[in-house]
């Protein structure tokens, strides 16, 4: 069909019109996040990100700065919320000062295990939501790490053989573990770990299998004691205000990638918990179970800190609480 001139002048304006808007509408997103490239949260989140441009066609482009590189592990969650950032990831623990929801998943022994983790998600999603939302963020989906063990230079039978060591935590409530062991908690961020191991600032820690593999951890420890003691998880947090501005197909592609991330991530976890603790092996570490007494020390602790948090969550701790022991029962 051939146009009249008239006309076809005025669809040629149009259409440049329209390309303008396609340039003016794309949104660039700088996402800070914690941990190594290499790590499986970050390979996760480098999947979403690609998703997210794939599905919006290039309309919503996600930059991933990883390991702490533009904002250091302690200041992401605050540069999301001031719109510095508009998206990123943190452990939820490290806010644990904030709100005792967040320290949920960092209580020992409370669940220690892929499904109890699973399962003290599923009942404690909503409440941890609702919390991040009263600070203007959203959650867009959270990943745990491989259960959390104790890695010491020497064979541990018993807690005395901490005392007074300084040993490694990245948040309030594994700082509260630690004292609690009778031992001097540091807290440092994973990004700072071999270089504090390597200077003696601290001189044991406790994490899981893939932090310890990332920081090459044996060379400077030569025990990791697989206590697995909870799986603290990470989550993908967004500005609500740079979420609300993104158009409709765009906040779609975001929540169904977010989604996916979401379930990816929890199945990479567990499938890779094995191979990491492999790792640790082929590099000469000692992989073991704790001594019995270590092993009751340690669940006194656990016990101890489920009591200190039912004291301070209230109402909506007891709910989330007795709703994880009621699934667990089913
Ligand atoms: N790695 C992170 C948090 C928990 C974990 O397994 C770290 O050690 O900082």
């Amino acid at each position: 069909m051939t146009l009249p001139p008239l006309l076809r002048r005025s669809a040629a304006a149009l259409f440049g019109a329209a390309l303008a808007f396609s340039v003016f509408a794309e949104t660039k997103w700088d996402m800070p996040t914690p941990y190594p490239v290499s790590n499986f949260h970050t390979e996760n989140i480098a999947q979403f990100a690609s998703e997210v441009a794939a599905a919006t066609g290039g309309q919503l482009k996600i930059t991933v700065h990883a390991n702490g590189a533009l904002y250091r592990a302690n200041e992401i969650k605050r540069a999301v919320q001031g719109g510095q950032a508009q998206i990123g990831e943190i452990i939820i623990s490290g806010a644990a000062n904030e709100d005792p929801l967040f320290a949920l998943d960092t209580i020992p022994f409370l669940a220690s295990s892929y499904f109890e983790a699973r399962t003290l998600w599923q009942v404690s999603r909503s409440k941890v939501e609702e919390r991040f939302a009263r600070q203007g963020l959203k959650v867009l989906f959270s990943v745990p790490w491989p259960p959390q063990g104790i890695y010491a230079k020497v064979a541990l039978n018993s807690l005395a053989d901490l005392k007074g060591v300084t040993i490694r935590s990245y948040s309030p409530t594994v700082a509260r573990m630690i004292e609690l062991m009778g031992a001097q908690p540091v807290t440092v961020q994973a990004a700072d770990l071999s270089q504090a191991l390597s200077t003696g600032v601290v001189s044991a820690n406790i994490t899981s299998a893939s932090t310890g593999y990332d920081a090459q951890s044996w060379q400077q420890l030569s025990y990791y004691f697989d206590v697995q003691a909870w799986l603290p998880k990470n989550v993908v947090i967004v500005n609500q205000q740079q979420f609300d501005r993104l158009d409709s197909p765009s906040r779609e592609a975001l929540l169904e990638a977010a989604a996916a991330a979401e379930r990816r991530g929890w199945k990479t976890s567990e499938e890779r918990t094995r191979w990491y603790v492999e790792q640790l092996k082929k590099n000469h570490m000692k992989v073991l179970p704790a001594s019995a007494d270590l092993q009751q020390e340690l669940f006194g602790i656990g016990e101890r800190m489920t009591r200190e948090w039912l004291a301070q969550a209230g109402e909506d701790g007891r709910l989330v609480y007795d709703a994880y022991r009621q699934a667990l029962k089913k």
